[in-house]
C-alpha cells in the first residue's frame, strides 16, 4: 500500500478525530487552509474514491471518510471564506443536481468563492430543476450559476437546466458554470454552458472571469 502522510491517511481511515487533531498542529505551525486541502485531505479523497471502485470500501467506509472531510471543512471555512464581507464581487447559485448528493466539493467551491468576495446562495445537494429556477428569478441582474454532479447519470441534469433556462427566457443573465469529476471542457460546451473547472480554485478564477464577460 503506497504510503501516505498523517493526514491523508487519517481521510481514508475516516478517522474525523485524528484529522482534525492534525488539522489544529498543522494550523498552530502555520500551515495554509487551503494547501491543507488540496495537498492532504483532498487526494484522501480520491484514493478513497478509488479504494470504492476497487471493491476493497463500501458505502460506510467512505461515508466515514466524508464525515472526517466534513469536520475539518467546517473548522477551515471561516478561513477560506475570509474576506466574504468586502464588497460583492457578484452573485452565484450554487447546488449539486437532481438525484445528486454529493457535496464535499461542492461546499469546497462555495467557500473559495465567498472567500473570494461573492455573495453565494447555496441551495445543497439533489436540486430540482425549478429550485435552481427560483433562485435565478428571485435575483434580479446578473448572476452566476454553478452546478455540481458527481455521477455519470446526473450529468443530463446539467443540460435539463440550461434548456429550462432558456425556456424560461432567463439565460441571457445567467452564466453557467459546470463541475465535478465526470465534468469534462468537450461536456461543458456541447451542454451550452459558459465553463467549467477541475477544482475549487479554479472555479474562482472561472466565476471572476464569468462575471466580467
Ligand atoms: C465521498 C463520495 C461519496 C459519498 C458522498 C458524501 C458527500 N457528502 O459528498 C457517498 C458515500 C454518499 C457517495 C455515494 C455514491 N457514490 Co460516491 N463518491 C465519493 C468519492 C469517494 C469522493 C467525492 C469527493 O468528495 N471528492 C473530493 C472533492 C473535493 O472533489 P470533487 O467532488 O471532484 O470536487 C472538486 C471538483 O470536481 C470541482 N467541482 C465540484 N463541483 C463543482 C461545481 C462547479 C460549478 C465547478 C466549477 C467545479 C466543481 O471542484 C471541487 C473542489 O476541488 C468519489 C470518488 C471520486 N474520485 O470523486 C465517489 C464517486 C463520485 N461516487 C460514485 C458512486 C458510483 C456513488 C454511488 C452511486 C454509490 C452507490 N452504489 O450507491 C452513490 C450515489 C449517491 C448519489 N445519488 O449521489 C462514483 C461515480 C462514478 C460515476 N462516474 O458515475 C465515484 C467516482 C466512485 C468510483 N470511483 O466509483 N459517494
Amino acid at each position: 500500500m503506497a504510503d501516505f502522510p498523517e493526514l491523508t491517511q487519517a481521510v481514508i481511515n475516516g478517522n474525523a478525530k485524528k484529522v482534525l487533531e492534525l488539522v489544529n498542529i498543522e494550523l498552530g505551525k502555520g500551515a495554509i487552509p487551503q494547501s491543507l486541502l488540496t495537498d492532504y485531505m483532498i487526494p484522501g479523497m480520491l484514493h478513497v474514491g478509488q479504494l470504492m471502485q476497487e471493491g476493497e470500501y463500501f458505502i460506510p467506509e467512505v461515508l466515514r471518510s466524508a464525515k472526517a472531510m466534513r469536520g475539518a471543512l467546517e473548522l477551515l471555512e471561516p478561513m477560506l471564506a475570509k474576506g466574504a464581507d468586502r464588497k460583492s464581487e457578484g452573485y452565484v447559485v450554487i447546488g449539486s443536481v437532481d438525484g445528486d448528493i454529493h457535496d464535499i466539493g461542492k461546499n469546497l467551491v462555495a467557500m473559495l468563492l465567498k472567500g473570494a468576495g461573492f455573495e453565494v446562495n447555496d441551495l445543497g445537494v439533489s436540486v430540482k430543476t425549478e429550485t435552481f429556477l427560483d433562485a435565478v428569478k428571485a435575483r434580479d441582474g446578473k448572476v452566476i450559476l454553478g452546478l455540481s454532479a458527481l455521477i455519470t447519470p446526473t450529468l443530463d441534469e446539467m443540460q435539463i437546466v440550461i434548456n429550462a433556462l432558456k425556456e424560461a427566457g432567463l439565460r441571457e443573465r445567467v452564466k453557467v458554470m459546470v463541475g465535478g469529476a465526470p465534468v469534462t471542457r468537450e461536456f461543458a460546451e456541447e451542454i451550452g454552458s459558459d465553463g467549467t473547472a477541475e477544482d475549487a480554485a479554479a472555479a474562482v478564477t472561472l466565476a471572476k472571469q464569468l462575471q466580467l464577460s
